[in-house]
């Protein structure tokens, strides 16, 4: 056996079942081994940044890593985006980057490049594996690193990979998430028991699963306000589930959202600050007068601090919420109320839905609230061309259930090519693209910087010189599509669309 077969060999007995691959020529070792390792499924995409942010999706829906397989700086390179956007998630997950063979590496060949510098800013874990026997251990440290909610990236020399190797690694147990201090505990207790204006902020590793639900509960026994960030990775929503409000996005507005309170109670995550700084607005969102208690960081674990606060409280189970009626779709043309509508009324039970609507996006929280149980994953870290490749890894780590990805034209056009994943794997999503022919947002950002733009300023803001055709892009790469400009027309698309197997795409005129 090779270095190769066992690097995969051990992916697979630690429990690594996806392989998001765009390989070159130091690759083709480990592209060989997939043969003889058919446990890891190789899905081909035809962009490093596709590769990333399924790897990403399929983490976010498992909460076990995903590998990718990357072509050395340049490859990880265009994957940078997405992993940056795994990374602020805390996505598990292992990028396998191959490099020259180490003899090759000081010549100067065309390719040669900082591949751990490229990889350092988007990696809690790096490492150059040595030699053909050094590559499966250290493929298990990668893995036990993912584990622990990191990106591992793992460098393999090209003659790792094609020399003999003694063969796989045993599977290597994650680190256990640390414990939050009982002090912390304590802390939190004291303020929900004052009796003054409290709110729980639940930070990604609280947004899911037992967490949510002892969030849910401490909040109803105690009547503390219960927060969510505003981008998330995973949102569980719907049903009875606990309704945590959203933070705005706009910094005023998340600003008013949090004004008032006595006591701000953080869970997984950090003290709010804006998305941007801007002139004369301020960067940190709680009033000065708020105390900020840390009941548990991203990395300590969330469910067992919860757990302790619920248990010092006695908080009993939460009531149901109440049950809120889907919305009305009105008649008439797409706009971000509409669209919401039309997606509120036909969202279908066990709905993943990514959303990367961006400006569209504004009005979906309130009009999904009735909906039946979904997940509800956001742009975590900000950089866009996310929403269709995570789309599609969800889509894969979750193969029975419908996908939802809601994308902006001009975020669409990073990532495009992960259509053609999506068909050639027979993916179950339904993209809809806003296709508003601009960078609506950016328009309105130009403003609240107090920037004051003319034609040339708009000229770099507006995406419909010429026209993108959606339905042509998609059909291009074997997605089926139709456009629509009414609100009902979408919502009779969705319909259609959902009920069908296989990807479809959905060009909403705005
Ligand atoms: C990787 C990356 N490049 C650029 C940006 C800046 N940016 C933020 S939103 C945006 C345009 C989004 O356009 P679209 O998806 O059409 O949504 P709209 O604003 O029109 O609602 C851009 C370019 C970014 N956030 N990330």
């Amino acid at each position: 056996m090779n270095g190769a077969e066992a690097v995969l060999r051990t992916l697979a007995a630690s429990g690594v079942h996806a392989c998001f691959a765009n390989p070159g020529t130091s690759e083709m070792a480990l592209v060989a081994a997939m043969d003889e390792v058919p446990d890891v499924r190789g899905v081909l995409t035809l962009f490093e940044g596709v590769a990333s942010g399924a790897a990403d999706g399929w983490g976010r829906m498992t909460g076990g890593p995903a590998a990718t397989l990357l072509h050395l700086g340049p490859g990880l390179g265009n994957a940078f985006a997405n992993l940056h956007n795994a990374y602020k998630a805390r996505t598990p997950l292992v990028n396998v980057v191959g490099d020259h063979a180490v003899l090759h590496r000081p010549l100067g060949a065309p390719l040669t490049s900082d591949v751990e510098g490229v990889a350092r800013p988007v990696s809690h874990w790096v490492r150059t594996t040595r030699d053909a026997r050094t590559a499966p251990a250290d493929a298990a440290l990668a893995v036990a690193a993912a584990r622990s909610g990191q990106i591992a990236t793992l460098i393999v020399p090209a003659d790792a990979g094609w020399s003999p190797s003694p063969g796989a690694s045993p599977p290597v147990a994650p680190a256990p998430a640390p414990r939050a201090p009982e002090q912390a505990v304590h802390d939190a207790v004291v303020a929900l028991r004052s009796g003054e204006p409290c709110a729980l902020l639940l930070g990604t590793p609280a947004t899911h699963g037992r967490a949510l639900e002892l969030a849910g509960r401490i909040a109803a026994a105690t009547g503390a306000r219960l927060i969510r960030d505003t981008f998330v990775a995973r949102l569980e929503r719907g049903g009875d589930r606990p309704r945590p409000e959203p933070l705005p996005y706009l910094t005023e507005a998340a600003v008013q959202a949090l004004a008032g309170l006595a006591h701000l109670v953080l869970v997984g995550t950090q003290r709010p600050v804006g998305f941007f700084a801007y002139p004369g607005q301020p960067s940190l969102l709680a009033d000065a007068g708020t105390e900020i208690h840390g009941l548990c960081v991203p990395d300590e674990d969330a469910v067992a601090a919860l757990e302790a606060l619920a248990e010092a409280l006695n908080a009993p189970p939460a009531p149901a919420p109440e049950p809120v009626a889907a919305p009305e779709v009105p008649d008439g043309p797409i706009d971000a109320m509409s669209f919401a509508a039309a997606v509120g009324a036909t969202l279908p039970d066990g709905a993943i839905v990514v959303d990367e609507a961006v400006t569209a996006a504004f009005m979906l929280p309130e009009a999904t609230l009735g909906a039946p149980e979904h997940d509800w994953m956001f742009i975590t870290g900000g950089a866009i061309g996310q929403g269709l490749p995570v789309a599609t890894g969800a889509a894969i780590a979750a193969p029975d259930r419908p996908v939802i990805c809601l994308e902006g034209d001009g975020s669409a056009m990073y990532t495009i090519q992960s259509l053609w994943t999506q068909a050639r794997e027979g993916l179950d999503v339904t993209t809809v693209i806003l296709a508003n022919r601009s960078y609506a947002i950016l328009a309105l950002e130009l403003a609240r910087v107090g920037a004051e733009g003319g034609e040339a300023a708009r000229d770099l803001l507006e995406i419909g010189r010429p026209a993108l055709d959606f339905v042509k892009l998609g059909e291009s790469m074997g997605v089926p599509g139709r456009r629509v400009d009414d609100a009902r027309g979408l919502a009779a698309a969705l319909r259609e669309a959902i009920a069908e197997p296989g990807p479809h795409l959905i060009e909403a005129v705005l």
